[in-house]
């Protein structure tokens, strides 16, 4: 059989008239060619002018077997897309200060040879590319180290001769490294999407934190493995611990999400509205709930299929996003059915957010893939809402039954519409349609209302 056949990765990989990478922006393929270079000679630089020592090759390859544990970790927890929180610096920045650079500019190549290997086959050259970046901050760090602690501490500087001199060279060393990498890295970012907002990403308080504090392990894991190597038996499993702390927060945010729709999900939205209604009433402050149920949306799923129906319950969720302000709640309280919580707002302003939503929905453009290049899936919505209004002491249930009765009435008078009903004047309410606002309607209690969990049956 062919060789090429058996291979066909192998086979894509030889094929570099192909390669992804020329697809990208000129410049972007400029840079990330240049970065990749600059790494590659200075590797040749510093292999030509190294002396190889049995002490560091044993050092380097139990820091190298400690990343690799790292790099296992991180396997049996699955390697998530997009930006991702790791602890290697606290393997790495000991190989920076102890070692020759020759070492620090290929550790970054190992291990993301193992994470392609062992964890997830990524795009090559982004592999390629986050290798030489962290390369050449590692090459920038080990001189800035050198440089100081010759001038400090003379030609063969150790932490014994002045340890908190010593301690001040490493830290200026992991400043270097993390600014040079986040540079390298921000800029092709930047190239490849100009719009993108990395600040948050990259700056924000989360990220500042754990960056921070993998850099403090780093220098403390560096001064100990100076000391003793024995110490790597002792840091491996804090080590462990942290990476696994780093992923607190990102399992905080999806415990309380919908994973379709990214809001938050009916158990999450109902304990922090519960909270907001109860504090509303303590502070004597108006808010509005509103129950939001896609119109007919059996029939969408049985025209256009299920990824289409789920398309749509991801646009609607998008469409919420923008609508409203950060302080609302929107949460997918059912299969089709969504709730929004909005704080500080009078019944009158809550009966116009939910219009402008219910009118954003039906003026959707979302179409289905079919033979004859898509078809619009026209999709609206019948939204209830109920009015706190201040002063008002009902309890979030009370508030629910009057939005859910609303509803039922946004449902039974033709869908499309909205309805509300303000606690405070019992069951009078409005209702607008697509052709307007159509007035006053009178009823009967909320609790006369069939409740939410019995509506399907009924409509
Ligand atoms: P109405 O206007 O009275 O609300 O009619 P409806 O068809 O929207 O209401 P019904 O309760 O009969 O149907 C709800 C449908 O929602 C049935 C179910 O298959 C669909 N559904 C629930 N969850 C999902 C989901 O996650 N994805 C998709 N595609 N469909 C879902
Ligand atoms: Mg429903
Ligand atoms: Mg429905």
């Amino acid at each position: 059989m062919d060789a090429t056949l058996r291979h066909p990765q192998l086979e894509r990989m030889l094929n570099v008239r192909a390669w992804p990478l020329w697809a990208l922006r000129r410049s972007l393929t400029i840079f990330i060619v240049t970065v990749v270079l600059a790494d590659a000679i200075a590797i040749i630089a510093s292999a030509a002018s190294l002396s190889v020592r049995t002490h560091d090759l044993m050092v380097f390859g139990l820091l190298l077997a400690c990343n690799a544990a790292t790099v296992e970790l991180t396997r049996r927890a699955s390697e998530p897309e997009g930006t991702v929180k790791d602890v290697h610096a606290i393997w790495e920045l000991p190989v920076v200060v102890l070692l020759p650079p020759l070492y620090a500019l290929l550790m970054p190549v190992i291990r993301f040879a193992l994470l392609q290997w062992r964890v997830r086959r990524g795009s090559v050259y982004r592999r390629v590319f986050s290798a030489a970046a962290i390369g050449i901050a590692y090459g920038s760090a080990s001189l800035v180290f050198m440089a100081l602690s010759h001038l400090a501490l003379g030609p063969k500087p150790t932490p014994e001769r002045n340890i908190s001199v010593w301690m001040l060279a490493v830290a200026a060393c992991a400043v270097v490294q993390w600014s040079v990498n986040q540079a390298v890295i921000l800029t092709a970012i930047k190239m490849s999407a100009p719009e993108t907002r990395v600040r948050d990403q990259l700056f924000g308080a989360e990220s500042l934190h754990n960056d921070v504090t993998e850099l403090c392990v780093a220098m403390l894991a560096t001064l100990a493995i100076a000391m003793s190597l024995l110490t790597l038996v002792i840091a491996l499993p804090l080590v462990t611990l942290l990476q696994r702390s780093f992923r607190h927060a990102q399992l905080l945010r999806d415990s309380r999400a919908d994973s379709k729709t990214g809001l938050l999900n009916a158990a999450t939205w109902e304990r922090d509205a519960t909270a907001e209604v109860a504090r509303a009433v303590r502070t004597r402050t108006p808010l509005a709930i509103a129950l939001l149920d896609i119109d007919r949306f059996k029939g969408i799923n049985d025209t256009y299929g299920h990824l289409t129906g789920d398309e749509v319950l991801k646009e609607i969720a998008h469409t919420l996003m923008t609508l409203l302000r950060d302080y609302d709640l929107a949460g997918r309280f059912g299969g089709e059915e969504f709730a929004l919580l909005l704080p500080q707002t009078r019944a009158v302003d809550a009966f116009r957010i939910a219009e402008r939503v219910r009118s954003a929905i039906s003026g959707l453009c979302i179409i289905a893939p079919g033979a004859t290049g898509g078809e619009r899936v026209h999709v609206t919505v019948s939204i209830g809402v109920a009015a706190l209004d201040s002063g008002s002491k009902r309890e979030y249930a009370e508030l629910m039954a009057a939005a859910d009765a609303a509803l039922y009435r946004a449902k039974g008078s033709g869908r499309d519409q909205v309805q509300m009903i303000s606690t405070t004047r019992g069951l009078s309410a409005v209702s607008s349609t697509s052709q307007g606002i159509n007035g006053a309607v009178a009823g009967g209690q909320a609790s006369d209302e069939p409740s939410l969990f019995r509506r399907a049956a009924s409509s």
